[in-house]
């Protein structure tokens, strides 16, 4: 029997309304709270990971262990050099950047100029950056950070190909037990956006993948059923244009260029803002519905290499560590991204942030988020 979900959910709009909810920054102390969700962003920027990467920053629940890079959108070189330039428009201090796999481990280099231009984030102009890279190579600073970190504390948020997250896994096998979970963004039960059945990071290196579904950790699926109602609708992007702030019209130009590729390469009215629905079901899983089911990655078929076959019949088995995401609240999760930028404020030259997010409990920082709500007009 097959499952309604696997083939009911086509793509949709959310409501058209955002509201922009600003909690009191909190004082330093708490805001290094154990409570905080420790997370190893892996991935390929990319205008969708560029959003990831400034909702992990400006979410007062998220902990950024790392940053680590592979080859996907791009070559390695292009979105290395493009999470250093999002990393220092973000204001980013003290968080490792590492360049990681530089192919996949068996198939060529693919990548995707046609959505994310040459560049891998075309659009905006990129600055140039202030963060040092990491020397280690990025599977050992996955490795590192993991072994550093106490068991069932660290959660892994791949929004590439899987290359460096299988490296790991096989260099340091401990990591699998380790490891909180895996929420990565890939792969879709209904649809595919690189061939009729396969999603972009899974069929690039499917055989990392294959590595990545069977450790068994807990792996969630957020894929293209879920990411595809994550549109960047008009309204959407006028609030973010709102906020007014550097890193807010940044995120407005990345959607300008987006949105045309998007429409131009795959017929899209508004594009499928992927890669920040895996921080935002770690931030809140509330966002995301899921169900658990089996899920293995196709590695011999000619019209199916890189499919991810998920298993709706039910029961799930007992010993079932996969589950994939079905339904986004497309309110709660544009809030959680245009909150994090309001909070990320303008960040000044030398990379230090103004609004502040990990230190921001100086009375100033507060003010700034009150003109921040002003400059926003309209919006709460
Ligand atoms: C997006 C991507 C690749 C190809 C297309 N067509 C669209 C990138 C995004 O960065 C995201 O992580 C994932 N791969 C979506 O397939
Ligand atoms: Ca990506």
């Amino acid at each position: 029997m097959i499952s309604p979900e696997r083939f009911s959910s086509p793509p949709r709009a959310g409501p058209n309304d955002v509201e922009i909810i600003v909690e009191p920054i909190a004082p330093s102390p708490e805001r290094q709270s154990p409570g905080r969700k420790k997370i190893i962003l892996d991935c390929d920027p990319g205008h969708d990971d560029a959003v990831a990467l400034l909702l992990a920053h400006g979410n007062p629940d998220i902990e950024l262990l790392a940053v680590t890079t592979v080859v996907g959108n791009q070559t390695l070189e292009k979105v290395t050099r493009n999470a250093l330039a999002v990393g220092t428009i973000a204001g980013i201090t003290g968080v490792p950047f590492a360049a990681g796999c530089g192919r996949p481990l068996v198939r060529s280099i693919e990548t995707a100029p046609d959505i994310h231009g040459e560049s891998g984030m075309d659009g905006p102009e990129l600055p140039p950056s202030n963060i040092e890279l990491d020397p280690r190579h990025a599977v050992d600073l996955i490795i590192d950070t993991v072994m550093a970190h106490e068991p069932g504390t660290v959660t892994l948020v791949p929004t590439a190909g899987l290359t460096n997250i299988a490296m790991a896994a096989r260099r340091e096998p401990q990591i699998v037990e380790r490891v909180k979970e895996v929420v990565l963004m890939g792969g879709g039960y209904h649809v595919g956006n690189w061939s009729a059945v396969a999603e972009f990071n899974i069929i690039i290196d499917p055989e990392a993948a294959h590595i990545v579904f069977n450790e068994k950790w807990p792996v969630v699926m957020v894929g293209l059923d879920l990411t595809h109602q994550a549109l960047a609708t008009p309204d959407v992007v006028e609030k973010i244009a709102a906020i007014g702030t550097g890193p807010a019209k940044f995120v407005t130009e990345l959607m300008d260029f987006f949105a045309h590729t998007y429409k131009d390469a795959q017929g899209f009215d508004h594009p499928p803002v992927h890669d920040p629905c895996a921080v935002a079901y770690v931030i809140d899983p509330s966002i995301v519905s899921t169900r658990k089911v089996p899920v293995n990655i196709e590695l011999q078929g000619t019209l199916t290499l890189g499919m991810t076959v998920a298993d709706f019949r039910a029961p799930a088995p007992a010993d079932c560590h996969t589950s994939v995401a079905v339904d986004l609240d497309h309110k709660k999760f544009w809030n959680l991204v245009t909150d994090a930028l309001v909070r990320i404020g303008e960040p000044h030259d030398d990379g230090s942030s103004e609004g502040e997010v990990r230190d921001a409990g100086d009375a100033a920082g507060v003010v700034r988020l009150e003109r921040a709500h002003v400059t926003a007009g309209g919006v709460k």
